[in-house]
């Protein structure tokens, strides 16, 4: 089975953005009958889904997990549904990193208004909290580059009826992002990367 894992560059004066470590750690996960393959995708509205929807053209995948990080969540947030707009507010204020600042944009003209993440996001929560790892359902990815990323790669495999699971999981800061700001949550890399870990484990043969 093929397993496609997306991260972000940083954005909105981030040093960093964790995602990029975590998809370097999936390439070395070694899980019997997994095939990973990961990519790292630009914070652009108009620029973070043409690359991953190429690659999933390409190489197959038979599911795509989609990685951003959330500076103030304080868990694995398994994402429930991505929404059919795009708008700066909270993170995305600022604009993504080319200055692009929409407000109540459709990514899909007269696309459905919700698309559902196709992950088996109740199990993968059982998975984590039994390892004890903070983690919850989320039912919002926002409405900045994270949400148009989903909404997109979901729109794509119902568009074209494609055998392939999707979704988006957001992660925490890591304490050494917010060191200057210690009253923002955060979960060490070694906990993200076990995360990551059982998830893809517990994909594997759905
Ligand atoms: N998080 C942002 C965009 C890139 C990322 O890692 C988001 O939540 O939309």
């Amino acid at each position: 089975m093929r397993i496609l894992v997306s991260g972000f560059e940083p954005f909105g004066g981030l040093s960093t953005n964790p995602t990029l470590e975590l998809i370097n750690k999936a390439k070395n996960f070694e899980i019997e009958g997994v095939d990973i393959d990961t990519i790292q995708l630009p914070v652009v509205y108009r620029e973070c889904t043409p690359p991953l929807l190429e690659k999933i053209n390409e190489w197959q995948p038979d599911i795509v997990i989609c990685l951003g990080v959330a500076v103030g969540c304080s868990s694995i947030n398994l994402e429930r549904v991505g929404i059919n707009v795009e708008d700066t507010v909270g993170e995305g204020r600022n604009g993504d990193n080319n200055g692009d600042r929409p407000v109540d944009r459709p990514i899909v003209n007269n696309g459905p208004e919700g698309l559902f993440s196709t992950l088996p996001i109740r199990l993968l929560l059982e998975k984590l909290q039994e390892s004890k790892i903070p983690s919850m359902i989320s039912n919002t990815a926002g409405t900045y580059i994270c949400n148009t990323t989903l909404y997109t790669v979901l729109h794509k495999i119902q568009e074209e009826s494609l055998d392939i699971k999707a979704g988006f999981i957001h992660v925490p800061a890591t304490p050494e992002m917010i060191s200057a700001s210690p009253e923002v949550p955060s979960m060490g890399m070694d906990t993200q990367t076990r995360a990551l870990k059982i998830i893809i484990e517990n994909l594997r043969g759905i």
